[in-house]
């Protein structure tokens, strides 16, 4: 019979591995994956809503029911505060960050950076939706942690994941050793080791990327499309397009299956959509574990310099070969002004 490891059981197995840690980098990634799945069961009953009562509605023990992207931030803030081993959560949700400033936390190690619900717009209609998380180790040695803490490189991260509520709930994480990734097993309400050092393939047929802004579109992004529907049997052409709308849900499938997933600057957001701290940065850190890349076009996202909370960037993630087309186009037809 086959043996099952559980992300606690593998986590603790893996301390080894931080020369510097003492534990407590394992600790937080314990706590997220407590929060994980009671945001999970939140999700799973989303459908219920209108039974149960709906967002801005009271239930019947009289508290106010929550949309689930704010009950998701408050349950990973709620984790990371409890856990003791984090001095600021940057979210998506909240304008600035959050400090902790209890006794026990004022001092700790790390910074998280995360999107609680990636996708939100995605849950009325039952589809995959997911959690990004940035890990990064505090810089400032006295007092307490500012946002100079949390502006750092993409490089500088120790650790990053995501978790996939989809058909199955999965946590993805890197610790710069390769990735892992954990299916929760429902009976037993525990992440399950499914998919151990995930690699992805150097090469693919699937792109990703929302079609509908393509008169807004650089022309090496234009082009690109262009190449990737052109019939030619050498290169697996035309290529496959498949968009959900959920970032975590498309790279996960291209991290699979081999593809790209593009969200360039458009007309409409010149910068464009996608935030570098806690959607960008943690997806480059663990498709380029898997052997892929990440750019925003021209740069590698791990080594662009933040200088705001929720900066934005362009970028081209996924099979090192398709990303690498890509930049060819847009070098050639987007060049720098
Ligand atoms: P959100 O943080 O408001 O949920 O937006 C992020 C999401 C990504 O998950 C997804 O890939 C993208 O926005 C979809 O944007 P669009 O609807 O413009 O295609
Ligand atoms: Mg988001």
């Amino acid at each position: 019979m086959a043996v099952i490891k559980t992300l606690g059981q593998f986590i603790i197995e893996k301390q080894a591995d931080f020369s510097y840690a003492k534990g407590e980098l394992s600790r937080l990634l314990r706590d997220i994956g407590i929060a994980a799945k009671i945001v999970n069961r939140e999700v799973n009953k989303a459908g219920l809503a209108d039974i149960l009562g709906d967002a801005g509605t009271t239930n019947i023990q009289g508290e106010g029911q929550k949309k689930l992207d704010v009950f998701a931030n408050e349950q990973f803030i709620a984790a990371l505060t409890s856990g003791g081993e984090c001095c600021i959560v940057a979210t998506e949700e909240e304008d600035h960050i959050v400090q902790i400033t209890s006794p026990v936390s004022q001092d700790a190690k790390y910074i998280v950076c995360i999107d609680p619900l990636d996708g939100s717009s995605n849950i009325d209609v039952n589809v995959a939706v997911g959690t990004i998380f940035s890990i990064y180790r505090r810089k400032s040695t006295d007092g307490l942690a500012t946002i100079e803490d949390v502006l750092q490189k993409g490089t500088d991260q120790v650790a990053a994941g995501y978790v996939i509520y989809g058909s199955s709930t999965m946590l993805v994480y890197t610790t710069g050793k390769g990735v892992n990734g954990f299916t929760l097993d429902p009976s037993i309400g525990e992440f399950c080791l499914s998919h151990p050092d995930l690699k992805m393939p150097e090469d693919g047929v699937i792109y990703s990327i929302n079609e509908g802004n393509y008169v807004h579109f650089p022309d090496g992004v234009k082009k690109y499309l262009k190449y990737a529907q052109v019939e030619d049997k050498e290169t697996n052409r035309p290529y496959t397009s498949r968009y959900i709308g959920s970032m975590v849900a498309d790279i996960h499938r291209n991290l699979i299956k081999g593809g790209i997933y593009m969200y360039p600057t458009t007309s409409s957001s010149p910068n464009g959509k996608l935030r570098l701290l806690y959607e960008c940065n943690p997806m480059a850190f663990i498709v380029e574990q898997a052997g892929g890349k990440a750019t925003d076009g021209r740069n590698r996202i791990l080594d662009l310099t933040p200088t705001e909370l929720h900066q934005r960037t362009s970028i081209f993630i996924g099979s090192k070969k398709m990303v690498e087309k890509a930049e060819e186009f847009m070098e050639t037809y987007s060049p720098v002004a």
